[in-house]
């Protein structure tokens, strides 16, 4: 039982400045002794290097900010976690934004005939430069990876689409821009909203999910944006939304997840340490993670 640990001190796919500290603050938080304590073997690989432009200033390619310095930094994330699967290895990568599933995606997916998604988030990240509100390319990553969006990022690895429509599932969607929505309809996503979350609870959200997914996948990748969390349990994001998953249901869910073996990669993003309280994000994060790799009380 091997885990790689993937850092990606990215923070160019947003606006706020210090979730590119977010795989120190996880590191902080223990992952490793907690990890190591269920007899997995950790290799930390460290953090990717991630370019800075060169100036402060924001550069934006017809509404996509920082184009350059995401496109270049999921290049070289895809490579590192497709080397860790040829390994033999479960890659665990830590955000930075949530750009950085474009890169993690692009390197799984390499491997997975049907990946599997479950995307755990407030938001869809299903934006297009046409529609997003805000040019952060965190808010696209999910679209990207269904080949939808500019060619630059869709084609990262060489190949698009990364992931077919009918093997995802959102769940925490809370915030949904207009185009989100239509690509949600469209292309018939499956989306757990906080209101089915609330009416069937997690325990059926997370059943459902499994069997939507189990036959039709032959690996499922774990995006965890900690956004998806409320933000009483997870203040430590750039882009909290108020009523969200609690900490609880969300052990709830990880444990699920753990006793499913469905689980072949995961990521875990969008921890900002500036914007924390002593670190409890990260430290709800690892937690979490603990939860999914098979951590029991007794
Ligand atoms: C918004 C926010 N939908 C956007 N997205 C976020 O900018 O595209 N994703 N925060 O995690
Ligand atoms: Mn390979
Ligand atoms: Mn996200
Ligand atoms: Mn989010």
């Amino acid at each position: 039982k091997h885990i790689s640990i993937i850092g990606v001190p990215m923070d160019l796919g947003q606006s706020r400045r210090g979730v590119d500290m977010g795989p120190s603050a996880i590191r902080y938080a223990g992952v490793v002794e907690r990890l190591e304590k269920l007899d997995f073997d950790i290799h930390d690989k460290g953090d990717i290097a991630i370019g800075r432009p060169s100036k402060n200033e924001v550069h934006s390619d017809g509404n996509l900010k920082f184009l350059k310095a995401v496109t270049e930094a999921s290049e070289k994330l895809a490579s590192v976690v497709d080397e860790v699967i040829e390994a033999g290895s479960f890659p665990l990568v830590f955000g930075g934004d949530h750009s950085i599933a474009i890169g993690s995606l692009a390197g799984i997916s390499k491997h997975y005939k049907n990946l599997g998604v479950i995307w755990y988030d407030a938001h869809g990240d299903l934006n297009t430069a046409e529609t997003s509100p805000s040019g952060n390319i965190h808010g696209m990553p999910l679209a990207v990876s269904l080949g939808i969006g500019h060619p630059d990022l869709t084609n990262i690895g060489g190949f698009a689409p990364k992931i077919s429509p009918e093997n995802i599932v959102i769940i925490g969607a809370r915030s949904l821009d207009e185009g989100e929505r239509e690509l949600i309809r469209e292309r018939g996503i499956k989306v757990y909203t906080m209101h089915e979350i609330d009416r069937l609870g997690m325990t059926k959200v997370i059943e459902e999910a499994i069997t939507y997914l189990k036959d039709k996948t032959d690996g499922v990748h774990l995006s965890l944006d900690l956004d998806g969390l409320d933000p009483s349990d997870a203040p430590g994001v750039g882009t909290p939304v108020l009523g969200g998953i609690s900490y609880r249901e969300s052990h709830l869910a990880m444990e699920m997840l753990e006793e499913s073996k469905l689980i072949t990669s995961a990521e875990f993003v969008e921890v900002n340490p500036i914007l924390d309280e002593r670190n409890k994000t990260a430290s709800v994060a690892v937690a979490l993670m603990g939860s999914l790799f098979g951590e029991k009380l007794l």
